[in-house]
């Protein structure tokens, strides 16, 4: 991310400073980004940092909107669309009416709504539970910190048991909403019945130690100073710090509609929008998303967004009350076609996720998968992206997204690449270790050989890690253990025996290590000890069928990049390193500890892995 800004505002040449060595922003760094009028500096900072994290990415989701309810016991000043129990305009929807207005293409439902006195709890179990059955594809996001907290008192039942009942029924994500500004003095302005930050962020942090994702907002743009809006940032990231559980940070413009807070028409601004856009990126360098929800900025402020840092556009929505009662000027919904066309029209790859934000689909061509770690920047690092677009993508999605044809090319996990072997040709580079490591661990409470029978974690990022898990425990140590895939991102470790991490997170766990587990073990130092030979990860490789011209250009930016960084190992990656708090010289050693040329020895390696797995896959 080495990127020359030239600064109208000053202020702000120090702050990129900071970024740029992987240093935290703190309140007055936030602060002074709110003052400065620099926008456009702003939104390049923000632009060069979700550039590092999602590259030309923009995630949309065909979803739509649930409201079942606008009845609600709660008085919140800001809001314009509950009402009063007993009111004539109040409305409730039956599980069926919800069920109507769902499609088979639908592939996330969120569902928040006021909190109503008289809905039982089986109601809302069976709403989820009733979604699922007729809509196996469809992932559920429903019920913000506000409603669970609801739950809990209404029901008498822990917040714990509200969330374990919910995700047996279904439930796969929480939305981020209800957080509005952790801040006492508006929360007595503005909501004082409603949760206040410790429930909000207690809540987030159960679900998250429970596997649910969740997301987080910031309502913006009412009575609140730019302080409270980086506090609020900032209480965000220190949780985030902790759990890893939030996927996206969705900051939500103020519509003032009838709710006398400010005049009808008094939107925020666009500058204030991007400005808060881009901070909300600059601040919060834990969180993988910021969305542009583009029902409350509008269809143009969101476009423009998708150069200030956002990297994620919401989806179709299908109608929305929230926002729309209280003025909002976009359209109910937004087709898929104009979403792709507005991703695209901003010179980005329009990704369609899941609930999880895996990928299922990607509108473009001559797309490049890009690995998002460490490991991998000798070769992106200042990438000649010619006629190519990258797309940041976890090793065993690639894999995924090659075989549906969406991938161009891109440096396989090993056993994507023998899954597609026919299909790719190889280029002679890749990532090997000579002997250790380092981002490929196990951490477990037991010695390799009293694994057996035993329950391990593994994360579902990467086929290769857990194949050489398996080779190991069966051909090294002649045992054999559970393996159970664990939700990504997430830190739930201790109902396991041991967990397998890789990448990134391995790296950052190998080093401040991981309570309850003494032993640690790096599996490319296992294969070395044990057959002495490198391991293979992964290997570059690009679609027959494409044209010799692109295969052409991209050996040609592979080499060329690679022969570049290869003599600045010591520079290319600490910014990276310090996001996952290595120091430059522990960053250094990491990247000399690879070979990145495809020589005999990693041939022979590949060719020896290959057999092996065989074997282990026959005997399972
Ligand atoms: O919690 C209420 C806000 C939120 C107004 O998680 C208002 O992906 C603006 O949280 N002007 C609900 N905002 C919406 C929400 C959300 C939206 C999109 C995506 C996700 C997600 C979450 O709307 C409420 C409240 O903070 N709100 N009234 C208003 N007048």
């Amino acid at each position: 991310m080495k990127k020359d800004i030239v600064f109208r505002d000053q202020v702000l040449a120090p702050i990129w400073d900071k970024i740029q060595r992987g240093t935290r922003l703190s309140l007055e760094d936030g602060v002074a980004m709110f003052r400065s009028n620099d926008l456009i500096s702003i939104g390049k900072m923000a632009h060069a940092v979700q550039q590092e994290k999602s590259g030309d990415a923009v995630y949309y989701v065909l979803n739509q909107k649930i409201e079942p309810t606008n009845i609600c016991v709660l008085e919140c000043k800001f809001c314009d669309f509950a009402v009063k129990p007993g009111s004539p305009e109040g409305y409730e929807m039956t599980i069926k009416q919800i069920l109507d207005k769902l499609t088979p293409n639908i592939h996330e439902v969120h569902i928040t709504g006021g909190l109503h006195p008289e809905w039982d709890w089986k109601y809302y179990l069976d709403m989820v539970r009733d979604i699922k059955s007729h809509f196996p594809q469809t992932d559920v996001k429903a019920f913000t910190a506000v409603e669970i907290d609801f739950f809990h008192k209404k029901f008498k039942l822990s917040v714990e048991e509200i969330l374990l009942q919910l995700k047996d029924a279904g439930l796969r994500t929480m939305p981020g909403g209800g957080a509005e500004v952790f801040s006492a003095r508006i929360r007595k302005e503005l909501f004082h019945q409603k949760i206040g930050e410790e429930v909000w962020l207690d809540i987030h942090k159960k679900a998250h130690l429970l596997g649910i994702p969740t997301n987080a907002t910031l309502l913006y743009g009412h009575i609140e100073t730019y302080e409270e809006r980086v506090v609020h940032m900032m209480k965000l990231r220190e949780l985030q710090d902790e759990t890893n559980g939030f996927l996206t940070f969705i900051p939500l413009a103020f519509q003032p509609g009838d709710t006398g807070i400010k005049a009808k028409n008094n939107f925020t601004s666009a500058i204030e929008d991007l400005k808060t856009i881009a901070i909300s990126r600059l601040m919060l360098d834990n969180f993988p998303h910021i969305k542009a929800y583009w029902v409350m900025l509008t269809e143009e402020v969101a476009s423009i967004a998708l150069h200030f840092g956002a990297d994620d556009m919401d989806g179709t929505v299908g109608g929305e009350k929230i926002a729309h009662d209280a003025g909002a000027v976009s359209p109910m919904a937004m087709a898929k076609e104009q979403i792709i066309k507005i991703i695209t029209d901003a010179g980005k790859i329009p990704v369609e996720r899941d609930v999880f934000y895996n990928a299922l689909h990607v509108s473009g061509e001559g797309i490049i998968g890009k690995i998002p770690y460490l490991n991998s920047v000798p070769f992106y690092t200042d990438f000649e992206k010619k006629q190519f677009t990258l797309l940041p993508i976890a090793p065993r999605r690639m894999g995924e997204l090659a075989r549906k044809d969406i991938l161009d090319a891109g440096l396989f996990s090993l056993m994507d690449y023998f899954a597609q072997e026919s299909d790719l040709d190889v280029l002679p580079y890749c990532i090997a270790t000579r002997d250790q490591v380092k981002s490929v661990m196990l951490f477990s409470k037991e010695g390799w050989r009293d694994l057996d029978g035993k329950r391990i974690g593994i994360t579902d990022d990467t086929a290769t890690s857990i194949r050489l898990l398996q080779v190991l425990l069966e051909k090294k140590y002649g045992v054999r253990a559970h393996l159970e895939r664990m939700q990504t991102g997430i830190n739930d470790c201790s109902r396991f025996d041991a967990v397998l991490f890789i990448g990134d997170e391995a790296l950052k766990r190998n080093k401040f290590g991981l309570d309850g587990f003494e032993l640690v073990f790096d599996l490319a130092r296992e294969w070395y000890d044990w057959q002495k030979l490198p391991f293979v990860f992964a290997v570059w490789a690009v679609r027959s069928a494409c044209s010799d011209a692109l295969k052409s250009a991209l050996l040609d930016s592979i080499s060329r990049s690679l022969a570049r960084n290869e003599n600045r190992l010591d520079s290319i990656g600490t910014i990276h390193g310090a996001r996952i708090q290595l120091t430059p010289a522990e960053t250094t050693e990491y990247l000399q500890g690879f070979n990145y040329r495809l020589g005999d020895r990693e041939r022979a390696a590949m060719k020896l892995f290959k057999i092996l797995v065989a074997e282990v896959i026959v005997a399972s």
